[in-house]
């Protein structure tokens, strides 16, 4: 959870056209520029050098860059989204990921794999298949890792719930923030877990990055959980980003 960059996109106006599993209401571009802004400033204040990235309209889904590649520090691995409309956002991501990372490697396929199935904790990389992230995915992502000296082991996103992050975070090396539903399935065993409170379940996308932890407002009992456990607390308005089913951690690369 300790990062020197961040890389991030600004949301373009074609947002209203991002895939989202339900619809409960048009995104608004204001308000998730506004938004936008203050997340890179949550994330520039902690001492990280944040790249934000222009607008892509041609891709709806483009500012939830996590998705499009895992950074480790050895190097940077570019996803397959299992999305066919997101495919595309990989190469547009990849010239700042080969400019900025020391190695870039990629998932060449057939399997697809998305970011945010992905949760890099300190001991192991756990990898939730989901209907965007494969069983070929995570093998040839599991090759990768390996060669880069990681443990990963795959695990099952439940169903229903779009990304294995939608339902958890890391806060620290091993303690997890997480739902109830994905932690029954057993894959945190051997962790420390923070049970978002229920019916807050959407505010388990959180990251821990550098000093903060940054979670979507509106969750008053699972803030003071975390400010309990002695975390330091940004709330960010992710009103928009969540009708699109995103949040914090989709928004940003970070390494
Ligand atoms: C999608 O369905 O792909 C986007 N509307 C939301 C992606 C959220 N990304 C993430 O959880 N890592």
């Amino acid at each position: 959870f300790e990062f020197a960059r961040a890389v991030t996109r600004r949301p373009a106006a074609s947002i209203v056209e991002g895939l989202r599993a339900k619809d409960i209401g048009t995104p608004d571009l204001q308000g998730m520029l506004a938004a936008h802004d203050a997340y890179v400033a949550a994330l520039r204040s902690t001492g990280a050098e944040v790249t934000v990235l222009d607008a892509l309209a041609a891709y709806p889904d483009a500012q939830f860059v996590e998705d499009t590649a895992l950074c480790l520090p050895q190097g940077a691995i570019l996803m397959r989204p299992g999305a066919p409309s997101r495919a595309g956002e990989v190469a547009e991501m990849a010239p700042t990921l080969r400019a900025l990372c020391e190695d870039v490697r990629e998932i060449r396929g057939p399997g697809h794999v998305e970011g945010g199935d992905i949760l890099v904790t300190g001991k192991e990389i756990l990898v939730g298949r989901s209907d965007r992230t494969d069983a070929e995915g995570v093998a040839e992502l599991a090759k990768i890792a390996a060669e880069w000296g990681h443990t990963l082991r795959e695990v099952f996103t439940p169903e229903g719930v779009l990304h294995f992050k939608t339902d958890c975070s890391l806060m620290d090396g091993d303690t997890i923030l997480s739902t109830k539903r994905l932690e029954a399935s057993g894959c945190f065993e051997g962790y420390r877990v923070l049970h978002v409170p229920e019916g807050e379940e959407a505010a388990a996308n959180a990251i821990r990055f550098n000093n903060l932890v940054l979670m979507a407002d509106g969750f008053p009992r699972t803030a003071e959980l975390l400010d309990k456990a002695g975390y330091e607390v940004v709330q960010i308005n992710n009103r928009d980003c969540a009708k699109l089913d995103g949040g914090m951690s989709c928004l940003s690369l970070r390494f």
